[in-house]
């Protein structure tokens, strides 16, 4: 099948709902915009895809695309330090190319394995 929302059922591949905000754009930073959004992790590509409730259905109708991918190659995922933000369980993703993203969520469970699943992304693609 080549639908989307196929991504999530291969072993290596993840997605769920997170709160995300960009703080800095090809190294300018940028006001924060802290949005809900459908965020699957494919091979190296994060894509982030706007609103809750989307999920398999927006994947799977096909008609809208991504809000925005980042290229995790040559970057970096880790947790954000307590200056990034005031909320809880925060990420900091940084690429290459200088976009630095916030990824959030109040399950702790749940951000800790996009941490793993984003370093293994990293780690498996170094070398591509
Ligand atoms: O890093 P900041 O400036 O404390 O981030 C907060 C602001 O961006 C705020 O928006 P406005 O300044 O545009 O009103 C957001 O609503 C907050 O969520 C931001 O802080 P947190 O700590 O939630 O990341």
């Amino acid at each position: 099948p080549s639908s989307a929302a196929c991504f999530c059922l291969q072993p290596s591949e993840k997605c769920g709902v997170l709160n995300v905000t960009k703080i800095t754009e090809n190294g300018k930073k940028v006001r924060k915009n802290w949005t809900s959004s459908w965020t699957v992790l494919q091979g190296s590509v994060l894509l982030f895809a706007k609103g809750q409730g989307g999920g398999a259905s927006w994947f799977g109708g096909g008609q809208s695309k991504p809000e925005f991918t980042v290229d995790l190659r040559g970057g970096s995922a880790d947790w954000a330090s307590k200056d990034k933000s005031s909320k809880k369980h925060v990420l900091e993703v940084k690429t290459r190319q200088g976009t630095e993203l916030l990824i959030q969520s109040d399950n702790d469970g749940l951000v800790s394995d996009w941490l793993k699943a984003l370093q293994e992304a990293i780690n498996t693609h170094v070398s591509d």
